[in-house]
């Protein structure tokens, strides 16, 4: 049997000699690059430089070592009589092993104040190259490139060979071993030449102020997203691609203009742009706003801001039509965070632009953008990757009634029921939506049981209820009190959480009055909340108890839609029969994290 060959180029010389030494030991013939060799001969192995193959120096002090087709033919050829021909006619031999690792790339663009021209000369080519060749060759070459195989490879040998498993598992590690090495490189140059905003996106930390660096990027092509102002945390574009896909297919579903109002990563409301009633209006506290309902945006946005008043405080927005300036008034005086929409009139961008001193965050989204169709993330240094959740909802999705038989839902149900499913959609998992005139009520979010979500969800659009009560309309504030004030004490006044001990929250709560009010009793609350009706309700995922049907009911639900598998579906239904609620099966679990 004729002599093996093993090509040997590697940058981290760890475990290199007793490599070379196994392999000597095995008769195996060994070639390598200028220090791989020289470590080696110095050792007192026998081995030859790249070069006495080649016929060729290491040249351009190093850019070029390996490269050359006497190394990659051999490398490449199979046991093909037409590739053994080609090799015999230039005197070339068959490589069979390569142990190779790359240079210190990433560790160099680590160092702070890196050139461009150190990080080139860390990109390696030949070694990549030697790599590729003998992992895609690896039905026949065994490539080594991680130093923590070579004992197991010795094993082998001794043996007899290494096996055709090693060699794929090896010819994988290769190939994830260029990959990442790639990713680095166009990561570097990524943030050097594509320019802050285009591909890459700096970000001030990530979730927190300690954790830096952050960014966003996009592999290809350019963010889908300018940055017209202000500068996006972490959260913020978390915020904003979520909040701007749940618009963007409110829109797409029920053809009217959508807001949303985000906080960490949930909707605290949405909303799409039906007229406002003046009742809403005033709890909306857009009742100063001339002409609001000429503009289906702006309606959109008060709605959405108006669900949750305390939630949304320092909110993201995102809207889906080009923000015209009366929407942009009502944000102008809001505290927020950020705001996404597919353009700005000029008007409009003005009055945004002078928010938080310049500071407040315009992102002007291409609404034309469609996200791959799966989608990657790293947690705790794994990569999970899914296919998006791309389902489409539809008034379809509301067809199948389960009870009471035959019945047809009203438009205005589709219409509710599609603010509130789409609405999941977009909202951390376990999740409940109330939804009525077009916009979210109560959202329960981000809770491990259901029924809590049913119950915070319920608590909230009776909140929200209650906030029309006319004892709330009638409440009379100081002049110049500020509106995030004026919501908390709202808030304090319908939760019956207002301060009752003499003390400075008590005097806190009181200061902001002309009169202070008088709590309103529980069997005021409940003849108000008895009004509540027309509710629609929907679930992520199937309710598991009765319960859940109970306590919607008590806030007003005549409408649910969520997917059945429970054992308990028949009981639910059930339920809803007797609390006569129109249930839908909307069949498609809706759990996003
Ligand atoms: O500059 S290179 O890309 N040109 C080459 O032809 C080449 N061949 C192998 N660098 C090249 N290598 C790399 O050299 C290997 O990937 C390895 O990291 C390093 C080993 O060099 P030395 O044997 O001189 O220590």
């Amino acid at each position: 049997m004729s002599q093996k060959t093993a090509i040997l180029s590697v940058y981290n010389k760890t475990g290199l000699l007793d490599l070379a030494k196994g392999l000597v030991q095995h008769n195996i013939r060994l070639l390598a690059s200028g220090g791989t060799a020289k470590l080696i001969r110095e050792a007192g192995f026998p081995v030859e430089d790249v070069s006495s193959i080649t016929h060729a120096p290491e040249m351009l002090s190093g850019r070029v070592k390996t490269l050359h087709p006497a190394v990659h033919a051999g490398i490449l050829a199979r046991n093909l009589e037409s590739d053994e021909k080609d090799l015999a006619e230039q005197s070339i031999d068959k490589v069979d092993y390569v142990v190779c690792n790359l240079y210190p790339f990433k560790e160099t663009v680590n160092k702070i104040n890196v050139t461009i021209a150190e990080a080139v000369e860390e990109i390696d080519i030949g070694g990549v190259t030697l790599l590729r060749a003998a992992a895609k060759n690896h039905s026949r070459v065994t490539i080594l490139s991680d130093p923590n195989d070579y004992p197991g490879f010795l094993e082998e040998l001794n043996k007899g060979e290494a096996t055709e498993n090693s060699r794929k598992i090896y010819a994988l590690k290769a190939f994830e071993h260029t990959a990442d090495y790639d990713a680095a490189i166009s990561e570097f140059f990524r943030k050097k030449y594509a320019g802050d905003g285009v591909q890459q996106l700096t970000l001030r930390y990530g979730a927190n102020p300690h954790q830096k660096p952050a960014q966003a990027f996009v592999k290809s092509s350019k963010l889908p997203f300018k940055v017209l102002a202000g500068s996006p945390g972490y959260i913020n574009l978390l915020d904003a691609l979520n909040s701007w896909p749940l618009v963007k297919e409110l829109k797409e579903s029920l053809k009217l203009p959508a807001a949303a109002s985000f906080k960490h990563v949930s909707p605290a409301g949405a909303a799409v742009g039906i007229p406002l009633t003046d009742i809403e209006k005033q709890v909306c506290f857009v009742d100063d706003i001339e002409g609001i309902n000429d503009s289906p945006l702006a309606c959109a946005y008060a709605r959405a801001r108006g669900a949750d008043r305390m939630s949304s405080f320092g909110d993201w927005i995102a809207l889906s039509e080009e923000v015209d300036a009366i929407t942009a008034k009502i944000i102008g005086r809001e505290v927020s965070d950020g705001v996404i929409a597919p353009g700005y009139s000029p008007e409009a961008l003005e009055i945004l632009k002078k928010k938080k001193g310049g500071k407040y965050t315009i992102l002007e989204i291409d609404p034309t953008y469609d996200p791959p169709s799966t989608e990657t993330r790293q947690v705790y240094g794994i990569s999970l990757s899914q296919q998006r959740n791309d389902i489409k909802i539809t008034s379809q999705t509301f067809s199948h009634i389960i009870t009471p038989p035959n019945s047809i839902l009203p438009d205005s149900a589709i219409v509710d029921l599609t603010v509130a499913t789409i609405s999941l959609k977009y909202t951390q998992s376990n999740s409940v939506c109330y939804a009525k005139h077009g916009q979210i009520v109560g959202l329960g979010a981000g809770q491990q049981s259901r029924i809590h979500c049913t119950r915070l969800a319920g608590d909230k659009a009776d909140n929200w209820w209650l906030r029309q009560h006319p004892r709330v309309l009638g409440l009379k504030f100081k002049k110049g009190t500020k509106r995030p004030d004026k919501s908390n004490a709202i808030d304090l006044f319908v939760t019956g959480q207002a301060p009752k001990e003499d003390g400075l929250e008590k005097d806190m709560y009181e200061k902001v009055f002309e009169e202070v009010p008088v709590e309103l009793t529980h069997e005021e609350k409940r003849e108000w909340l008895n009004k509540l009706d027309d509710v629609a309700v929907s679930s992520d995922a199937f309710f598991p108890f009765i319960d859940n049907v109970f306590r919607a009911a008590r806030s007003g639900a005549k409408y649910i839609a969520a997917p059945g598998g429970s054992v308990n579906d028949d009981a639910v239904h059930d339920a809803a029969k007797q609390c006569g609620i129109t249930f839908v099966d909307q069949s498609t679990r809706l759990f996003h994290h």
